[in-house]
């Protein structure tokens, strides 16, 4: 009977066609008569999702069947932007079914299939794909890593799933009032989302506060105690089908959401206190309500660590009761589990599954010990000091009381192996130790922590991933050794920042690489071929028009966000450079360095025009250019929202000066999101990432610009470096102060007066006058401050005239040897497949996980 009725997948137009319309007359309860884009929009998604979900079964039978190593990544932040697209791209049609003749039909890309589809229904594919809201659920490069690596894993068919929050608002809207960031709330899940299935059979109860309960027999905390909870809630989970590209394998993102549990507080209902009891339970769904929106800073809020230990505990109990169906013991567990850390976010984890294994299932501790460290690995994303998380023992012990002692006696052991083979070495316990001491209150170091639990520990790229090891983890690495340590050069998913994004550029490179299927979208490498074509005329021509059609998507988009009026000169776009700098606002990412460079060329042009020079003379010196920001503060960063005013009021200014025409613009685009970001980053020719060496751990923005055929003008930071490797130092602009020398430089801007160039001191001057601020004279001068009297800690000063020599280059090659200009750009796209996010997850597999893809 079960064959019978199996259910099967659509396979041609015709067979699409019908689920569309069963979904918009049953599922949506409406008629195709009066189905609107957003239904359209839904009953598309639903007939994608039915292939998917039958695919997705298929996938964990197999899984289950074979089992295999599996490796699950654990990830506060998933910031997935839309799925439909992704999805058709993803996604081939093989048509099994027999025509007349009885001759078989190939396999076709769903996007075509579906996209013509649409139009017979009387719908258009890019207006239905323009109603879905962007999955928000990341705050930057975290949540967007997490997202290409999820992609990548189920292309490259590795038993996978990620683990996550189901955020009810994602991160926040951002609207621009008078210049200045207001936020508001992202209700993403408003007309509901078709892309997840709600799991009401799968729950975990997750338990905080209580105490310890321990027999007066056995007072060790390293024998099995028993935890008497406070507080209970109900983890319910979320799955979203994650497909990869050109393969039915079909991974999951399982996503948690805090429900209130059934059971009721009779004594709080008997005693007449109905209200409060029912409140209490409705608090529960406040943990999975609201994504934190700051990005490179932990805050240290109670809400934030019952979040990591719902998500962690709901996470764990679910991998667990997976990996007892297989009914092994447990010393196998690391040899049928990995999980990998996305940064310390979810390290408590580490603790539980200690906890799980010593109180629950009753294993001897360090039996215990050798199973997590073998299980976990670690990836840290950044140096800074404020993004390490900390927390204060009082605040972790009163909702996990437990596990503080579960970590005191970690730390225990493991300070005993450091004073073991370091006798001599006694500041050495006080440095390493996981417990920090010496401050108002002891704190918990998150990062240490993870250090211990895991067995492998990387950064996301080369210099990071030497940072680490000689900055915050140097002590780990006198104690285990340099092995423990590696790296793992981020990267992005293709399909979506190349194919889904720049649909000509794919075209152009499928014909000329004669790979109609796109099958280079999984082997990068094969771009190389274009390199023989930098040269080539007709060529650049051909590529010249891909980019220019994209600045015109992306000044109709500009136009259509300031009231529909124009602020880039269309009739000079191919002559004017497009300079994009999109990113999280950060004081490290150095937006304000940017803005300066703006005021500096504004400045210039006036004097040149006040000197008597013409427009033509101006130009020759300051040819065209258009500087593009976007990006989100995070609400509480003060300098990061000044520095957003400071833009938006230098863009009012320079925009609305008739003398220097359209000669410079400065824009700033709102909300900055995914979708966004898939119209902004082909358009650019050139995309800043200038931030003070050593601060950007890898950047991930820097590879979407390049493989879509942008020129960069950065620091020696982060993936930069690797960037300049692979696709050639001439192809990209360096500047600036070397990693080695900032600690120098800022000892000197404390203990030393360094000079301020004087072309910045013109810049900061004019901006002291007032002249972007006339009602409010003061109003940046906390910006202007943090150069010349605190110590100028991102070192702007430092940088700036480099900056400057290097922008003049750019002006150089960009105007007078355009055809240099777009070789450069060729011979970007050609080099760039070593940034692809598959080569990472094959890295991560093989390197950390030592997990196997599973093909058939
Ligand atoms: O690894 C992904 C991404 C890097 O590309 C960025 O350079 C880095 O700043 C970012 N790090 C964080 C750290 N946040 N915390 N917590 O977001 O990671």
């Amino acid at each position: 009977l079960w064959n019978k009725h199996q259910v099967k997948k659509f396979e041609n137009a015709d067979q699409f066609e019908g689920r569309f319309i069963d979904h918009v007359e049953t599922t949506l309860a409406r008629s195709l008569y009066n189905c609107d884009d957003l239904a359209a929009y839904e009953a598309t998604s639903m007939a994608i999702r039915d292939n998917l979900t039958i695919d997705w079964n298929k996938t964990q039978q197999k899984f289950t069947t074979r089992d295999p190593k599996r490796i699950y990544y654990l990830s506060l932040e998933f910031l997935m932007g839309r799925a439909l697209d992704n999805a058709l791209i993803n996604m081939q049609i093989d048509d099994t079914t027999t025509d007349v003749n009885g001759s078989k039909a190939t396999s076709t890309n769903a996007r075509d299939m579906v996209s013509k589809s649409l139009n017979d229904l009387g719908f258009k594919l890019e207006d239905v794909i323009e109603q879905e809201s962007d999955a928000g659920l990341g705050n930057g490069g975290l949540g967007r890593l997490a997202a290409c690596f999820i992609d990548s894993m189920a292309t490259e068919n590795i038993p996978a799933w990620g683990y996550g929050l189901r955020y009810e608002y994602g991160i926040f809207s951002q609207k621009i009032i008078d210049g200045y960031q207001v936020e508001t709330p992202d209700y993403w899940l408003n007309f509901g989302n078709a892309w997840e299935i709600e799991r009401n059979e799968v729950q975990f109860p997750v338990t905080f506060y209580g105490y310890v309960d321990r027999s007066e027999k056995n007072t060790s905390t390293l024998a099995p105690s028993q935890w008497i909870g406070g507080e209970r809630v109900l983890a319910c989970a979320y799955d979203f089908p994650v497909s990869g590209y050109k393969t039915s394998n079909v991974n999951n993102l399982r996503m948690w959401k805090a429900k209130p549990t059934t059971e009721f507080d009779f004594a709080k209902f008997n005693s007449g206190d109905y209200q409060n009891s029912v409140e209490q339970q409705q608090r529960a769904e406040s943990i999975t309500a609201c994504l934190y929106p700051n990005d490179n800073f932990e805050q240290g809020k109670e809400l934030r660590l019952k979040q990591q230990y719902f998500w962690c505990s709901a996470s764990l109990h679910d991998i667990i009761r997976r990996y007892k169906k297989t009914k092994r013991p447990w010393r196998e567990f690391p040899d049928q589990v990995a999980i990998q850390l996305n940064d310390t976010h979810p390290t408590l984890a580490v603790v539980e599954l200690q906890r799980i294994l010593v109180d629950l299932e009753k294993l001897d501790w360090h039996e215990a010990w050798d199973i997590v460290t073998a299980t976990f690995a670690y990836t840290n994303h950044t140096v800074m000091q404020e993004a390490l998380e900390k927390w204060p023992v009082g605040l972790f012990g009163h909702l996990l009381p437990r596990h503080l002692e579960i970590i005191y006696d970690i730390n225990w052991f493991f300070l005993q192996d450091v004073a073991k083979k370091f006798p001599k070495d006694v500041d050495l316990l006080s440095r390493i130790s996981i417990i920090e001491e010496g401050g108002q209150e002891r704190q918990i170091r998150m990062a240490y922590l993870a250090v211990v639990g895991s067995h492998k520990v990387n950064g996301v790229a080369e210099l990071h991933s030497e940072l680490i090891k000689t900055t915050i983890f140097s002590d780990f690495v006198k104690f285990y050794g340099p092995s423990k340590f590696t790296n793992v050069t981020n990267g992005i998913t293709p399909r979506r920042w190349l194919k889904g994004a720049n649909p000509e550029l794919d075209k152009l490179i499928s014909e000329t690489l004669k790979d109609p299927e796109c099958n280079y979208l999984l082997d990068m490498p094969k771009l190389t071929k274009l390199n023989e074509l930098a040269d080539d005329k007709e060529f650049q021509k051909k590529w010249y028009k891909v980019k220019m059609d994209n600045k015109i998507r992306l000044a109709d988009l500009i136009k259509k966000l300031n009231g529909g009026v124009d602020i880039i000169d269309r009739e000079h776009i191919d002559d004017t450079l497009f300079d994009i700098q999109v990113k999280r606002i950060h004081e490290y990412k150095r937006q304000q360095l940017n803005v300066f460079s703006c005021i500096y060329r504004y400045l210039a042009m006036k004097t040149m025009i006040a000197n008597g020079a013409s427009l033509a003379e101006v130009e020759e010196k300051f040819p065209r250019k258009v500087s593009i920001f976007g990006g989100k503060s995070a609400p509480g960063y003060y300098m990061a929202k000044l520095i957003i005013k400071l833009i938006n009021s230098v863009g009012d200014v320079i925009n609305n000066d008739v003398e220097i025409g359209s000669l410079l613009k400065v824009v700033f685009i709102p909300e900055y999101n995914v979708s966004k970001a898939e119209i902004i980053i082909p358009a650019s020719d050139l995309s800043e990432h200038i931030s003070t060496a050593g601060t950007e751990a890898s950047g991930t923005s820097n590879m979407k610009f390049v493989m879509n055929g942008g020129l960069i003008i950065g620091t020696v930071d982060g993936a930069n470096v690797e960037i300049t490797r692979e696709i050639g130092e001439d192809n990209i602009f360096l500047f600036g102060n070397l990693s080695e020398n900032v600690e120098e430089l800022r000892y000197n801007h404390q203990y030393q007066d360094t000079p301020i160039p004087e072309d910045l001191e013109k810049v900061l001057a004019h901006i002291e006058a007032g002249n972007f601020s006339p009602e409010n004279p003061n109003e940046f001068q906390p910006i202007v401050d943090t150069i010349k009297s605190h110590g100028d800690y991102y070192l702007c000063s430092d940088d700036f005239e480099s900056y400057i020599a290097t922008q003049e280059l750019v002006d150089q090659v960009f105007h007078k040897q355009r055809e240099e200009w777009t070789k450069k750009s060729i011979l970007s796209v050609a080099n760039c497949g070593f940034f692809s996010s598959d080569r990472c997850i094959q890295e991560y597999s093989e390197t950390i996980w030592n997990v196997e893809p599973v093909k058939k």
